[in-house]
């Protein structure tokens, strides 16, 4: 672990702090709006619930483990001795990131058989991705970390294959307000995703050690962000608008028609 300032380490101290609690309200968040949604559509809002409670356990681990590894000497932070545990961020994504393409296909509603094809090869790929990864990532030399990178980005393309072209037919046949929704998640997905692989060059591309490894931990953080607490935010949103497309009414289990209502009341 390299030397950093006072401000180095107290950036990353408090990102690691903001996204735990961006992670902690988020989770509150999904499992208090369940009942807005069809409850077709709950098992979406329960997996991000189950996103950003596992997301924020681990920055929560991740936070623990980043004060132990610094101690301030002399008007810098040195190394403890304690090691920084990478390992959370990997075993956190590898939990997560499969889910969050799930909860994708999840809110889609589509037939069952289609629905688990998708699933199954999506959240596959993910996980590939992120395995694939990890040894890149604790590789101390910029050549072993390059290797890794590329063969993680294999699954990574696959992935995108997957939700831009594949699912892309299915998306044409959602209606409205949810068609331009589930675009916007898609492209929200694109933008944070293609972010991580980013900031993974960094040390490759020569950036100082000391600059590369704040940049890694601020940068993947912002991403976490954006990638579970808003892309789970933007689910909500789909599965609001489908509810209401289907007549769904808050605080009722069954679509309109379902009911029977009696006419002239
Ligand atoms: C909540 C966490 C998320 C959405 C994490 C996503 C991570 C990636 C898309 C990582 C991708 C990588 C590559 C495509 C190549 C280099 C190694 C990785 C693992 C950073």
């Amino acid at each position: 672990m390299p030397t950093i300032s006072i401000g180095e380490f107290d950036l990353v101290y408090n990102m690691f702090s903001f996204t735990f609690a961006t992670m902690f309200a988020a989770f509150l968040f999904f499992v208090l709006q369940r009942g807005q949604v069809a409850p077709k559509y709950r098992g979406a809002l329960t997996m991000s619930a189950i996103i950003v409670a596992v997301a924020g356990y681990h920055y929560f681990r991740i936070f623990e483990s980043w004060d132990a590894a610094y101690t301030l000497q002399d008007g810098v932070y040195v190394a403890t001795g304690v090691g920084f545990n990478d390992a959370y961020r990997y075993i956190d994504w590898l939990l997560t990131v499969p889910l969050l393409v799930a909860e994708l296909v999840a809110v889609l509603g589509l037939a069952r058989a289609k629905s688990l094809s998708l699933t199954f090869r999506l959240a596959g790929a993910a996980a590939l991705m992120v395995i694939l990864g990890y040894p890149g990532e604790i590789a101390a030399d910029t050549g072993t970390r390059a290797l890794w990178g590329f063969l993680s980005t294999l699954p990574f393309l696959y992935l995108l294959y997957v939700l831009f072209v594949e699912l892309g037919e299915t998306m044409q046949r959602q209606t409205g307000e949810t068609r331009v929704l589930l675009r916007n998640t898609r492209l929200l997905l694109f933008a944070t995703w293609g972010f991580y692989p980013i900031v993974y060059l960094l040390p490759i591309l020569g950036v100082e050690v000391s600059a590369s490894l704040v940049a890694i931990q601020v940068g993947y953080g912002i991403a976490d962000v954006a990638a579970k607490a808003g892309y789970g935010l933007m689910i909500f949103a789909i599965a609001r608008s489908k509810s209401i497309d289907e007549g769904y009414i808050i605080g009722e289990d069954e679509p309109r028609e379902a009911i029977g209502a009696p006419a002239g009341d």
